[in-house]
């Protein structure tokens, strides 16, 4: 039988000086609430948990009554055990607190509890991402500013796949692993171990409508893709788009790809979609770790400082060549 989740991570932190079981028990927790949101996702209308809440998150998207049972699901799963000094989610406007019941420890986590959940309505995948930081030495009670760290920081990374299997796949800065959920058992078993994204791919994902508000260099990169053999390139190309990023990452993960929600002027004020601290900083630490490259077109977004914690980030991801093609572009090249 392959090794659990919680093994792997065990012998992992077995290299480790001084590794206390802190961090064992924090990814125990994790792995216990991603199980409770992958039952809650596979029983859908079953429970009635499908549909819209009737709510609005800090940035303005309407939520779905999964996306607050999730964030409920996660934050109880991870409060009481006393590894957490605080907690921060993209269904939520400030931090959260650990409640004085409870000790607080010295990790910090950034998560986005249900990515994608606009598919959740018509069972298309879903995610869970999540980004593990230190608290900073001395900080008894953090707030928002000590999770102003860059992605760089990250003590761990991983996101649960909710999909035709549940998937957990998570790096703590030495490569890529897969676990896949067997249900029966109850526990995640490694099945993709050290994941690779090759250098070179011939598919793109990125979200077609907006491209009217799309910058010069990416309008370029794409119509190149689109002619493919009739353009300039020397390969012709596949298109995808999931509209849930953690099933795209998990794809570019397993068969290559690059992956686009650029900077569009679309909304005023605005970046692009997705944000810094609940998707690309934790994808980024995945995708680099498993040999793929990261940017904003203009900067490694790992490198970037954050300066709020819903903050939007234009984000290039995956297979390395076609990444560095883009990046490319923006210089003017
Ligand atoms: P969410 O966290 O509100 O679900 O939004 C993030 C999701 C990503 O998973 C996905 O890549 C993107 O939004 C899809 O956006 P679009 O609706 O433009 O296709
Ligand atoms: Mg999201």
């Amino acid at each position: 039988m392959s090794k659990s989740l919680i093994q792997f991570i065990i012998e992992e932190q077995r290299h480790i000086p001084n590794a206390s079981g802190d961090f064992t028990g924090l990814l125990s927790d994790i792995i216990s609430a991603c199980k409770q949101i992958a039952h809650d996702v596979n029983k859908g209308a079953l429970i009635g948990v499908l549909g819209s809440a009737g709510s609005e998150n800090i940035q303005g998207e309407t939520q779905k009554k999964l996306d607050i049972i999730t964030n409920e699901v996660f934050i109880k799963a991870n409060e009481w055990s006393g590894h957490l000094a605080a907690m921060a989610s993209e269904e939520m406007d400030d931090i959260y607190e650990i409640p004085k019941q409870y000790p607080r420890g010295k990790y910090l986590i950034t998560f986005d509890p249900l990515d994608g959940s606009s598919n959740i309505d018509v069972n298309i995948s879903v995610g869970t991402i999540f980004s593990i930081l230190r608290c900073p030495e001395g900080v008894t009670n953090p707030t928002a500013a000590d999770f102003m760290q860059p992605g760089t920081k990250q003590v761990c990374a991983g996101y649960a796949l909710y999909g035709p299997n549940t998937m957990m796949v998570i790096t703590t800065g030495h490569g890529v692993n897969g676990f896949t959920l067997d249900r029966d058992v109850g526990d995640f078993f490694l099945t993709h171990p050290d994941m690779q994204i090759p250098v070179d791919t011939q598919e793109f994902a990125i979200n077609m409508s907006n491209r009217r508000y799309w910058e010069e260099p990416v309008q370029r990169y794409i119509e190149e893709c689109v002619k493919g053999k009739d353009g300039g390139r020397e390969k012709n190309f596949n298109m995808r788009w999931v509209a849930s990023m953690v099933a795209e990452i998990h794809r570019i993960l397993t068969r290559g790809g690059i992956f686009l929600y650029p900077f569009d002027n679309k909304e005023a004020g605005k970046a692009g979609k997705l944000r810094l601290m609940y998707e690309a900083n934790p994808m980024s630490f995945i995708v680099e770790q498993a040999g793929g490259v990261c940017s904003t077109g203009r900067e490694r977004i790992m490198e970037l400082q954050p300066t709020g914690l819903h903050q939007r980030v234009p984000v290039i991801m995956g297979s390395k060549n076609e990444v560095e093609r883009v990046v490319g572009y923006h210089k003017g090249a």
